[in-house]
């Protein structure tokens, strides 16, 4: 796969026009200089199907969909979609939310049997005056757009469901979840965000999380950048992380510097040694990126200038 990859994106990457740097009243705007921005691992097979419709022209919202989509249907990405760890009653419960870059949102939350949450998120951005649908209204509404009903409980997942039940069936661990976060900007400038996940492994039945809450799980303004989350859910809910992110680059805060300071917030809160993670990505207008985490290390798949590389970034505390 990587040696594909690669040729892909050296072949590719011819496609794109010579970049360029626009001002607005807000500042410099990034042109035909398409990026990707994801979360962990599998980011980078999310951002190689992302980057070829931004590399043929296409917005940023389908390519944060088409890239969600591909940790969604695989069956070994075990923290989104088909193969997501299920809640404590062995149900995979899902939540994914999408945001353009005119400030039209969608989302899901606790949805079940679809395998692709972020297109029926994007369903309710665009054909219902709702932001969010959750549970089985959710799924009804997606069977209405015609999305077929499956089981997403892979024997792997169910598998590790039973050990889970058997050995600690008080305990949840905060760290067996990677959701799948994507930050993209076009070659027009505009920028939009995706996040979609299958949440907190072993969770309470009908636990929501942060990645279907437009400012929690994800923020996009146009006029400035966009941001997004992963980790405990909890956390990131309290503080509005991805919002308060776009906010403080809206005081001029660099990327990464806003991502450090939303995430201070949630140290400040655990007496300066949380016991859990929460990362965050920012892309701002001019194409500037930043990532941070709160402890241990951090991975985030970046694509721009036809190459896609995942990056490993140290915890602050
Ligand atoms: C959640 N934020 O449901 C998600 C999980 C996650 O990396 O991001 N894991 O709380």
């Amino acid at each position: 796969m990587g040696m594909n990859r690669r040729k892909f994106f050296k072949t590719s990457a011819v496609g794109i026009s010579a970049p360029s740097i626009l001002l607005s009243s807000q500042g410099k705007i990034n042109m035909n200089n398409p990026i990707v921005l994801s979360t962990w691992e599998h980011g980078i097979p999310a951002n190689d199907d992302a980057w070829k419709i931004l590399n043929n022209g296409g917005s940023a919202v389908d390519a944060v969909e088409a890239g969600a989509k591909v940790p969604e249907a695989d069956p070994e990405a075990s923290s989104v979609g088909f193969g997501g760890l299920p809640d404590e009653q062995g149900k995979v419960t899902l939540d994914a939310c999408i945001m353009d870059h005119t400030g039209n949102c969608g989302s899901v939350a606790f949805i079940q049997n679809i395998k692709h949450p972020i297109s029926v998120a994007r369903k309710v951005m665009e054909d219902t005056k709702h932001v969010m649908l959750a549970g089985e209204g959710a799924k009804q509404f997606a069977v209405s757009k015609g999305f077929e009903e499956m089981d997403l409980l892979t024997d792997g997942s169910r598998k590790k469901w039973k050990a889970w039940k058997k050995k600690q069936f008080k305990q949840t661990p905060h760290d067996t979840h990677d959701t799948i976060s994507l930050l993209a900007q076009d070659s027009k400038g505009d920028l939009s965000g995706a996040c979609t996940t299958s949440g907190w492994a072993y969770k309470l039945h009908g636990r929501v999380g942060d990645s279907p809450i437009i400012g929690a799980g994800l923020f996009v303004d146009n006029e400035i950048g966009c941001a997004a989350a992963t980790g405990l859910g909890e956390e990131i809910i309290k503080t509005t992380g991805s919002f308060l992110v776009v906010e403080l680059m809206r005081q001029g805060y660099e990327p990464i510097k806003a991502c450090e300071e939303a995430l201070k917030r949630i140290i400040k809160n655990h007496n300066g040694n949380p016991d859990f993670q929460v990362a965050y990505i920012a892309l701002r207008k001019d194409g500037e990126i930043g990532s941070a985490c709160i402890k241990s290390i951090f991975e985030y798949a970046l694509a721009r200038d036809g190459i896609n590389k995942l990056y490993k970034i140290k915890g602050m505390i």
